[in-house]
């Protein structure tokens, strides 16, 4: 959490006239950002359990909230160049709430896209989109960043969460991934990139297997789907 900062890595932010402005700041961003990460998943759950009434089954899978670790914040500011300055954590880190939801299958992903485009109590910011786009070594995910508002005492504040939407074949991709990455410390040898690259085609043709099965039993016509996902996995 932010506010387990250590003072070593306090005393890098600037202490000029706004000090105790921005101390104050400081100590309220974990709590906002934990609150907007609530109130987005008791948004997503409702539409959950509506799914699951009206359809029969639950399209996600499952739902993990994270606040970004002070370190990873700090050294996320500095490899994108800027200064250590909590103005610039708000602006510039995107992802200190995250929020990763992860599908049986990828056509519900842009289903649930385009409900939340539609709605005016969320702002849509910024979508990657990782599914039709992988990144070279094969990442894949939809990525998107939502402003969500927060009545507080003080008035309304709106707060940035990150989610990452992805289907369980690529949660499982990305978290092996995430862990060889890190074992390696980064030097990844190139016959384990090649591999993992391999490994992200196995997981994309399970994904789409697994779209022709569910066509298949449970009759999804190709016309039912978004527009995003039809050409995607056909
Ligand atoms: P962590 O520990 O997961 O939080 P932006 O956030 O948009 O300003 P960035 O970093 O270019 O800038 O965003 P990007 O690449 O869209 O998304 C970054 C996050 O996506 C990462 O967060 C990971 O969670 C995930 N991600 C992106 N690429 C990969 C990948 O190749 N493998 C895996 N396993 N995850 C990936 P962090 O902050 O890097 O780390």
């Amino acid at each position: 959490m932010l506010n387990q900062l250590d003072s070593s890595e306090l005393y890098q932010f600037e202490f000029g006239d706004n000090q105790l402005r921005k101390l104050k700041e400081w100590k309220k961003l974990p709590m906002l950002y934990q609150l907007a990460l609530d109130e987005l998943k008791n948004k997503i759950k409702l539409i959950q359990t509506e799914w699951k009434v009206l359809n029969g089954y639950s399209p996600i899978e499952h739902i993990k909230t994270r606040i970004k670790e002070p370190k990873s914040i700090l050294e996320k500011l500095e490899r994108k160049g800027y200064e250590l300055t909590v103005d610039n954590m708000v602006t510039y880190i995107h992802d200190i709430a995250g929020m990763r939801i992860v599908f049986s299958f990828a056509q519900d992903i842009y289903l649930l896209l385009d409900h939340l485009k539609k709605r005016d109590d969320l702002k849509i910011i910024e979508i990657k989109d990782y599914i039709a786009n992988p990144k070279p070594n094969g990442y894949q995910s939809l990525h998107v960043i939502i402003a969500v508002p927060l009545t507080l005492f003080e008035g309304q504040r709106w707060m940035k969460v990150e989610i990452q939407m992805r289907t369980l074949a690529m949660d499982f991709w990305a978290s092996m991934e995430h862990i060889l990455f890190y074992k390696y410390e980064k030097q990844v040898p190139s016959h384990v990139v090649m591999e993992l690259t391999e490994a992200a085609r196995a997981a994309d043709s399970l994904d789409k297997k697994m779209h022709r099965l569910r066509k298949e039993i449970m009759g999804v016509s190709e016309a039912a789907l978004p527009q995003s996902s039809s050409n995607l996995l056909s």
